[in-house]
């Protein structure tokens, strides 16, 4: 047999001309202006503006939470700037009864799906409380091991999906975490199993200090759908309206049967990858960090709602008001929380203690109480 290819069947070409067909969605331009009519959300004005004071608040969030890690008040934190539109205009096309499944740099999405803010600050500082969100606020704590949620995403939709729930569940990971296993293990099960899941890669160019080219030899993360047989969507992680077109997509077809999506935010943290001494400028030019402020999601969100008259800098200012007087109460509350002490991480830990734990426990309960 001839061992001549056609055209067709040459897996490079193949391979190329499936990557040169994917184009990354965006709605608002760097300059505030729409670029896509048809992608344009069903947004009340009011909820554009709730979006845009929701960016501004996370913003100044993240602001306050680097300064309260500097002055040793809180333990933990990975910032968020930059990330915004990927991350609160996700979780804006979600529902109440949705689930999240964070990983540590989403603990706005969940804060913002209702896990006190007090809490939040208390997961930071490694608190067992911090990790108790109310009844009814369905989030899971923020995971450490990158890409465990998307195992965990998977089975949380199928556990929807058999009770009946029109709801989705909805995970975060950056580009470092789409190259684990559990990546591939989330998107392929809940493909197999049609489960309502939303996969959203936080692309944020860089795995610690590993850039996006180093992680992978494919074109985009968004494609890696394609072998799990599940929708892909690559979208601007820097266009608050294009994200959330997106992932309201995503979550209507997952809960009228369509199955589950991948989506790949591509965007950027501007600060260091979490307060533990991590510095950018190792692996990042000044350049670099210019070029991606150029595309910042609040200023062309601000630009375009300035032009429609629904935003203004008095608005701007009494949402960081708000924001400044809420987090000055969490802190506060979370330091009025009785500390940790070594017994609640024996207590916490199982259902039923283990002999051998139960008698370490009873020698620290008497420490404690002296
Ligand atoms: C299983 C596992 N391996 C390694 C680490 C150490 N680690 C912490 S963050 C990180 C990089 C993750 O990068 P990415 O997924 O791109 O997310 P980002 O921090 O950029 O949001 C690594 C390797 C870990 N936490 N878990």
């Amino acid at each position: 047999m001839s061992a001549k290819k056609t055209a067709q069947l040459d897996p490079q070409q193949i391979l190329e001309s499936i990557e040169n067909q994917i184009e990354m969605i965006q709605v608002l331009n760097e300059e505030g202006k729409i670029v896509n009519e048809e992608a344009v959300p069903k947004m009340s004005d009011e909820e554009l503006q709730e979006l845009m004071a929701r960016m501004v608040y996370t913003r100044v969030l993240d602001q306050r939470s680097i300064s309260l890690n500097r002055q040793g008040r809180l333990g933990f934190y990975a910032p968020t700037a930059g990330q915004e539109a990927s991350q609160i205009a996700s979780h804006y096309a979600l529902e109440k009864a949705d689930w999240i499944l964070p990983g540590y740099r989403d603990v706005p999405q969940i804060v913002w799906h209702g896990l006190p803010l007090w809490k939040a600050f208390l997961f930071s500082r490694g608190h067992f409380v911090g990790n108790q969100a109310p009844e009814g606020v369905n989030v899971l704590s923020p995971q450490i091991i990158i890409g465990a949620q998307y195992v965990q995403n998977a089975g949380v939709a199928l556990g929807l999906k058999k009770r009946g729930k029109k709801a989705v569940a909805v995970t975060y990971t950056g580009d470092g975490g789409s190259s684990q296993g559990d990546f591939y293990e989330g998107i392929n099960f809940a493909g197999a199993f049609n489960a309502p899941a939303i996969f959203i890669v936080q692309n944020n160019q860089f795995a610690i200090s590993t850039p996006r080219e180093k992680q992978t030899a494919a074109k985009t993360i968004a494609q890696k759908g394609i072998a799990a047989g599940i929708p892909f969507v690559l979208v601007d992680g820097m266009d608050p309206l294009a994200v959330y077109t997106v992932v309201k997509e995503a979550r209507e077809r997952a809960i009228n049967g369509g199955g589950p999506t991948l989506i790949e935010t591509v965007c950027y943290r501007y600060g260091p990858h979490t307060m533990a001494g991590d510095d950018p400028t190792r692996y990042r030019t000044s350049d670099l960090d210019t070029e991606w402020e150029k595309k910042d999601p609040l200023v062309r969100f601000r630009k375009y709602l300035e032009e429609k008259g629904l935003w203004n800098e008095e608005k701007e200012t009494e949402v960081i008001e708000r924001a400044k007087e809420e987090i000055k109460d969490a802190i506060k509350k979370a330091d009025e929380t009785p500390k940790q002490k070594v017994t609640d991480l024996m207590a916490n830990m199982y259902d039923e203690m283990p002999a051998n734990l139960k008698e370490q426990y009873e020698i620290y309960t008497a420490k404690e109480s002296k």
